[in-house]
């Protein structure tokens, strides 16, 4: 790479690759004999090789090249700590840093960037100089969530890139092909090499009629996902089409994208229209809506798979938008999916807390000017009558840029009025940077939020809090009942003079008519000494260490492991590596490492999550102690786990980890794809019980043998022996989906190894 990387993505770059369209859709179209659907065409025009790339979906391996890469504070040190150990002077593809996740949410937003910059200073100085050396733009803290400033500033129709965490496929709604990805991931990619990848299988969703009403692009998603679940996606491309698409704002699309991370998806993907055109007007970027407008024809689906689509893709969705409701997910799973007007019966009926203790607005999947406008009209609708949130409300905005136009178009203020606190932009309460002290530990209560998570403890570190999904303007109508079971799309509220009041659907501009205002500016650009550039990583620092490459596989098969963990249900990535208070560790593989599986609901010790049983003695401890003891006294172990092993975050930690501490495989009955990604690049082996029932066959005390390993090879199932202390021994056979290359990981002992040539 030549140029410095700028706040915006240049023009040059975008054309060069749309030039590269035109022959590598001709390849696609004769090596696939047939039209493409939109992800098809950005894929092939981001292949190594266009006319060669594998084109099996779910099945072959193919080399990609992203035009950028983005990570975020909290995934970017464990990815920058490897990226510093492959020697290189400089990143070979356009990165960025960008400083959002650290910044907890205590007061309002002022105070809590203050005290964010005094407690991350040695990380955000890490982060800072890491980036001036090796030619990546750094996006200061306050400058607002990733996934927001990359649509506002990097995202362009037609383009591809990778980020550094689970949400970056929030660029989609632009069209691009945004792909989340773990650090390593990444490491490959900024050090020139290509990024390797299953070619992803094809959902289609088709949108009929225009959205309108109380509907917003978020109930879309959470209908998507209702029908999907949250392992539907695994693997596949979500691509939308239909006249639907074009009643929705740039905004919206990317909310929609953004929560395709909740289905598992690889990512998800409009095509490019009038109100992208639109979007990428009002964020300065006219140039290049002029450029997409000339290739319009490559940035959307080939208009033969649109009239038959049941044909091309491997599953097609239909929603009409004219009979879409208002809908609320959860708790504890983005898929759990009921419109509001049945909220109430399932609230009554499952015994759920009605009365809410807190409703949040915000995140990078809806913190737009739109989606505030819309809470803003809820809210002004609201003060017209005397009425204030009958449960506190916290707004998050989601870039510097989106929180100065709010606040100079008065829409911040319509929600003060009505009694809303604003927080920094930035993730906050969404991954557990919130420091609540309304409830006790352990204190049964509900939570709505506009967010895209709700896993247990994820918000506020407690597993007993019920936290719901729903759009920032049900949630802000919701603030302002206090109660789950008010139906307020068609039952009246009742305002402080007994009047009352029947809410009228949200309306908002799309874009602020007096544009964008951008705020004080959070870009740094990188150094142009670089070698004039120190990094500090301060010996026995408890928040950064530098890293010791994983040893290399000995070459033998492993016996005798124990197994450290029976994952029964959901284990997420929330659940392997959780967030919130550990965030400050995640530069430090050692400290990290303690809170590992301390969300996991242990089959052998189900009373408490995280808890284990150590085989030596029967007693019961929790699990990151036990598997530091294991590590401490040579004994290695497996994992088990149950279905969509991993689901969730991006965080490669949750992988790193169990390798750090003895882990050598992680055998479950199936993968969230970013969390296998993640073990293989580690060195860890990731297996899936051929028949899902052997998952049942793994008890306390067994050991374990996995055989055959200098026969690995792609396809061919390993062998599992699984050792009872009764002296039975049951023989299960498990696959994997290691291609030539990650077999070469396992043999080095990490990706980083071959990477560096070790
Ligand atoms: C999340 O939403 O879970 C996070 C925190 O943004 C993660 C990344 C991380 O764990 O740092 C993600 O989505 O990948
Ligand atoms: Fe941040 Fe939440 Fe978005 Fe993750 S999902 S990037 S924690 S706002």
């Amino acid at each position: 790479m030549t140029e410095a990387v700028g706040p915006t993505t240049p023009i040059e770059l975008i054309e060069a690759v749309y030039a590269r369209y035109p022959k590598a859709t001709a390849d696609a179209r004769r090596r696939l004999g047939r039209p493409l659907t939109f992800a098809e065409k950005v894929l092939f025009a981001h292949a190594d090789d266009p006319a060669t790339v594998g084109i099996e979906r779910n099945v072959d391996y193919a080399d990609y090249r992203p035009d950028r890469v983005a990570m975020q504070d909290a995934t970017a040190q464990m990815a920058l700590l490897q990226f510093m150990t492959a020697g290189l002077p400089t990143v070979q593809v356009p990165s960025t840093v960008h400083c959002d996740h650290l910044i907890q949410a205590r007061v309002g937003a002022d105070i809590d960037l203050k005290s964010a910059l005094d407690v991350n200073s040695e990380v955000y100085e890490f982060l800072r100089s890491v980036s001036a050396k090796y030619g990546i733009g750094f996006w200061k803290p306050g400058s607002g969530i990733i996934h927001q400033v990359v649509l506002e500033q990097y995202a362009f129709p037609g383009g591809m890139m990778i980020g550094t965490d689970s949400h970056t496929p929030n660029a989609g709604g632009l069209g691009m092909v945004a792909i989340g990805v773990g650090g390593a991931d990444a490491v490959d990619v900024m050090a020139g090499w290509p990024f390797n990848t299953r070619v992803p299988k094809l959902i289609g969703v088709h949108l009929r009629g225009s959205l309108s009403g109380w509907a917003a692009a978020k109930d879309i998603i959470l209908k998507v996902a209702g029908i999907l679940t949250v392992k539907g996606g695994t693997g596949a491309i979500v691509e939308y089409f239909g006249e639907g698409a074009e009643s929705i704002s740039a905004t919206g699309k990317a909310t929609i994208c953004n929560m395709g991370a909740e289905i598992g998806a690889t990512c998800s993907l409009f095509p490019y229209d009038a109100r992208s055109a639109a979007y990428l007007k009002a964020t300065g970027r006219e140039a290049l809506a002029d450029l997409a407008d000339t290739h319009a024809e490559h940035l959307r689906i080939d208009p033969e798979i649109a009239a038959e689509p049941e044909r091309y893709f491997d599953r097609v969705i239909d929603i009409d938008l004219d009979e879409l409701e208002p809908h609320l997910v959860g708790p504890h799973t983005p898929d759990l999916d009921r419109p509001i007007s049945d909220v109430g019966r399932a609230a009554r009926e499952e015994g759920y807390p009605v009365e809410i203790s807190y409703a949040l607005v915000g995140s990078c999947t809806n913190s737009s000017y739109e989606d505030i406008g819309r809470a803003a009209h809820v809210a002004r609708q609201a003060k017209a009558h005397g009425m204030k949130v009958a449960t506190p409300l916290l707004i998050t905005p989601g870039s510097e840029q989106v929180r100065a136009t709010i606040a100079r178009d008065g829409l911040l203020a319509d929600l003060e009025a009505i009694g809303a606190t604003v927080l920094a932009n930035a993730c906050g309460p969404c991954i557990g940077q919130w420091q609540r002290d309304d409830i006790t530990p352990g204190e049964r209560n509900t939570i709505v939020s506009s967010f895209n998570r709700n896993f247990p403890a994820r918000n506020d570190g407690n597993a007993a809090t019920l936290s719901f999904i729903g759009s920032p303007e049900t949630v802000t109508a919701m603030a302002l009942t206090g109660r789950l079971d008010v139906d307020f799309v068609h039952e009246a509220l009742i305002a402080p003079d007994g009047t009352s009041v029947t809410l009228e659907a949200p309306t908002a501009d799309e874009l602020p008519a007096l544009g964008f205002d951008p705020g004080e500016s959070g870009f740094q650009a990188p150094s142009a000494e670089p070698s004039s550039v120190e990094i500090v990583v301060t010996p026995g620092s408890d928040r950064l260490e530098l890293l010791e490459p994983f040893t290399a596989w000995d070459g033998g098969d492993y016996f005798g492991l124990q197994v450290l963990v029976k994952a029964v249900g959901k284990c997420t990535t929330d659940h392997i590596s959780p967030a919130g208070p550990w965030l400050k560790y995640r530069g430090h593989l050692t400290n990290i490492s303690g809170n590992l599986f301390s969300g996991a609901n242990n089959a052998f010790a189900l009373d408490k999550p995280g808890m284990g049983v150590d085989v030596r003695d029967g007693s019961v401890v929790p699990l990151p102690d036990l598997a530091r003891a294991y590590k401490e006294s040579g004994i290695f172990w497996i994992a088990i786990g149950d279905e969509n092993y991993g689901e969730g975050s991006s965080r490669e930690h949750a992988a790193m980890e169990p390798r750090f501490m003895n882990g050598r495989a992680v055998i479950v009955r199936s993968f969230a794809r970013i969390a296998e990604a993640n073990l293989k690049k580690q060195g860890v082996l990731a297996l899936t019980f051929a028949n899902p029932d052997d998952y049942e066959r793994v008890r306390v005390d067994d050991t374990v043998d996995i055989v055959g390993l200098a026969d690995l090879a792609p396809g061919r199932p390993v062998t599992v022996k699984i050792h009872h202390a009764d002296g039975s021994t049951d023989e299960v056979s498990t696959t994997h989906t290691m291609s030539d290359e990650h077999i070469a990981w396992f043999r080095a002992g990490s990706a980083l190894n071959v990477l560096k040539g070790d």
